[in-house]
């Protein structure tokens, strides 16, 4: 789908106009062209369609609250998945809560995350951290988003202020925020977001590489690709259990990513 209708909030990054990469797109111009059928047989998605997906380490403390937050606000209808590495009670909860758990040696979360969106095969996927963070409430508007035919819906928890981030990780991610605006030319206010929708094809059509950058990865190729993006402002929690991204080495991580893939994103446009 090309949208020509600009972005109608702040915090928002909505389609840059141009023809989107007809190569790496299934029916341009129509985002029901070629998609899967849906559940209920009508053009709109419902939570039937939904696969919510999420790497897990070591989440004993934050996992019950998540996925029940999940079965409520989706009335159970939405499939939970969840790529887990731990060694705690993580995966026990986990399917207690009918998630469905596939297991991972830890790999870092670039890893568990790649395979987790891949895993699924309804037509939308989103993704969430497993530590409370992120508002499950949010997954209607969200889903409405994308039946409005945005290919992907980017939470972008720092238009609120993110006050439960701690302080150097919100400085961090808004020098991401500035960095990934520069380097792609286009507006982007939450580059390392964790809750995100897709649209499937966008997901199976992009080869991922990054690790610890692959929230950001997520979030700059389908953006350089044209791809209609939307950032949704969304409340951000503080976190339940321990943080398993160390800050510094985590954020010269990102750092790299957003530099390697927007300059393999600019050279794939040549
Ligand atoms: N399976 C698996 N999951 C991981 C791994 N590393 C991180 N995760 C999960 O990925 C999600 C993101 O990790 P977080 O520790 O929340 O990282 P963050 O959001 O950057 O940092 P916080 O401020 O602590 O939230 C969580 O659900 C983790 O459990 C890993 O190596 N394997
Ligand atoms: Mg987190």
């Amino acid at each position: 789908m090309s949208r020509t209708d600009e972005t109608q909030r702040p915090g928002a990054v909505a389609s840059n106009g141009t023809a989107p990469d007809e190569a790496n797109r299934n029916g341009a111009g129509d985002p029901r062209a070629d998609d899967p059928e849906t559940a209920d047989g009508t053009d709109q998605f419902t939570f039937e369609d939904v696969s919510v997906v999420m790497g897990t380490y070591n989440e004993e403390a934050a996992i019950g609250t998540v996925l029940a937050d999940i079965e409520r606000v989706t009335d159970g209808a939405a499939e939970v998945v969840c790529v887990d590495g731990s060694s705690d009670r993580t995966p026990e909860i986990a399917r207690e809560h009918g998630a469905r758990v596939i297991e991972q040696e830890p790999q870092g979360y670039g890893v568990a995350v790649r395979a987790a969106l891949l895993a699924p095969d309804r037509p939308v996927v989103v993704t969430t951290d497993c530590d409370d963070t992120y508002p499950m409430e949010q997954l209607p508007a969200f889903l409405s988003l994308v039946n409005e035919g945005y290919d992907v819906v980017s939470g972008d928890r720092l238009y609120h202020g993110a006050e439960a981030m701690p302080p150097l990780n919100r400085v961090g991610n808004r020098l991401f925020a500035a960095a990934a605006t520069v380097l792609m030319g286009r507006r982007v206010h939450d580059t390392t977001t964790g809750m995100r929708a897709y649209r499937r094809e966008v997901v199976e059509e992009i080869e991922w590489t990054e690790n610890t950058g692959l929230s950001a990865e997520l979030l700059v190729r389908p953006v350089m690709r044209g791809y209609d993006v939307r950032e949704q402002p969304i409340a951000y929690g503080e976190r339940a259990g321990e943080t398993k991204l160390d800050p510094l080495q985590g954020g010269v991580a990102i750092a790299k990513s957003v530099l390697t893939v927007t300059l393999e994103e600019r050279l794939r446009a040549l």
